[in-house]
């Protein structure tokens, strides 16, 4: 095909996944994955031709993205025995993910990995490098752009494709400290906290007292 632009259905659960043998397009074609994820086989494909129009769930400018990995980028952040959606995962494949913006590791989740990634990039001056690197934006520059992509995402980081993991985590670290500290805190509009997030936490911490 070429040209134009190829849209893959809309998937009933985020991160549901395709495994191809190859995807080739050619140049000026747009593939959109809505919120699909792929393992390719090959690595001949064209990444900047690769994007995604669904929005992610939850409130607030929740940026989704298609990020786009060898598969030995993915190894080298999670090890070689890692899986991706359950897949085991070879140096030569290429894995597209539906996640959001500024995940540099594609596990879903924004956290102190992705800031060393994207700080590591910007530090050394790797531009034109891709996803791994920070170039959240795909402009070939990691720079004050995709650190605002990833901030956002990081403050407004409640549910959607998580599910408050990453609260979840500190909540089961800190227990009802953490919820309450973070009741407390003032999240700029529109990153508000939902009560319902909070009240989900409150009761993760209340059962893990009694486990
Ligand atoms: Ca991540
Ligand atoms: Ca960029």
């Amino acid at each position: 095909m070429g040209g134009g632009t190829l849209i893959l259905n809309q998937q009933a659960a985020n991160d549901t996944l395709s495994h191809l043998g190859s995807l080739i397009v050619a140049p000026g074609t747009t593939i959109d994955i809505k919120n699909n994820d792929l393992l390719l086989d090959s690595a001949s494909f064209n990444p900047s031709s690769i994007t995604t129009s669904a929005t992610a769930s939850g409130t607030g400018p929740m940026t989704v993205a298609a990020a786009i990995l060898s598969g030995a980028e993915y190894r080298a952040f999670h090890g070689t025995a890692a899986t991706f959606d359950g897949q085991t995962v070879a140096d030569s494949q290429t894995l597209i993910k539906f996640t959001y913006a500024g995940d540099a590791n594609a596990d879903g989740l924004i956290t102190l990995d992705d800031y060393i990634a994207i700080d590591a990039g910007f530090r050394l001056g790797t531009h034109g490098r891709g996803w791994t690197v920070g170039d959240f934006n795909n402009d070939g520059v990691v720079d004050a752009k995709d650190y605002a992509l990833i901030d956002t995402v990081y403050l407004h980081q409640v549910g959607a494709l998580a599910a408050d993991s990453l609260m979840a985590l500190h909540a089961g670290w800190f227990g009802t400290d953490y919820v309450t500290a973070l009741s407390a805190t003032t999240v700029p509009e529109p990153a508000t906290l939902s009560l319902l997030t909070l009240a989900s936490l409150a009761i993760l911490v209340r059962r893990g007292r009694h486990v």
